[in-house]
């Protein structure tokens, strides 16, 4: 949440302005830096309402009074109902650390060492019910390293999603991005730009 505010105020979004930054935690760092750059912000404490459609129809209420033409999960530890989702059909986004559909879910840097894979990430996606499996925007890729642990793989897949998550934002505003069976165009591009593969090479 942090990354996309400083990113909206550096120009880095085009034309976005935030209207609004919204938790379910009143301890969200995001609220602070939001507040600091006079952006609304407010807190819809899950564990207040008796059902997750309740909790999802007023997060959904407090997001429309600010009328949003995108709504970004950044750190949202809460799954959506279908009602939620569908409420904000082709303008809701997620970042998840991972290259998907690998490791979907929680633990996601762990499950990447357990599992020994060379290669993780960041995913950047359009969110529909069905968990961490809507339609990919745009990918980062980095090297897992012989020493690495969670915190340091943590931390470099971290440099790239605050790369890639103002990048995706930029062109869902530009009006570039279309969806087709499933899957993402973006217009305007080079054909590689969508995904991003730095520092493959070896260093850290
Ligand atoms: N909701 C839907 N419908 N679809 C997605 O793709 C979603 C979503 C809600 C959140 C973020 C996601 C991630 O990228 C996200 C994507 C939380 C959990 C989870 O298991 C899973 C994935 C993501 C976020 N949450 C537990 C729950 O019961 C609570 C875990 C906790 O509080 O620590 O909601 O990683």
């Amino acid at each position: 949440m942090t990354r996309l505010i400083d990113a909206a105020s550096a120009g880095e979004l085009g034309e976005a302005e935030i209207v609004a930054a919204l938790s379910n935690r009143a301890d969200a760092e995001g609220l602070k830096t939001a507040a600091a750059a006079n952006i609304p912000t407010g807190v819809i404490e899950h564990r207040a309402y008796k059902s997750r459609e309740d909790f999802d129809r007023a997060l959904a209420d407090a997001i429309d009074v600010h009328a949003p033409d995108l709504v970004l999960l950044a750190g949202f530890m809460r799954i959506l109902t279908e009602g939620f989702v569908r409420r904000f059909d082709g303008r809701l986004l997620n970042i998840h650390p991972s290259l998907l559909p690998l490791f979907p879910g929680l633990d996601t840097h762990r499950r990447a060492l357990a599992e020994g894979v060379r290669l993780h990430g960041c995913t950047v996606h359009f969110v529909t019910p069905c968990l961490d499996h809507g339609p990919i925007i745009i990918q980062a890729a980095v090297p897992v390293l012989d020493d690495d642990d969670e915190n340091s793989l943590a931390a470099r897949v971290l440099a790239e999603e605050h790369r890639i998550y103002p990048l995706a934002a930029r062109w869902f505003v530009e009006g570039r991005l279309t969806l087709a069976e499933g899957r993402v165009r973006v217009a305007g591009e080079q054909r590689e730009a969508a995904l991003i593969a730095p520092l493959l090479g070896g260093q850290t």
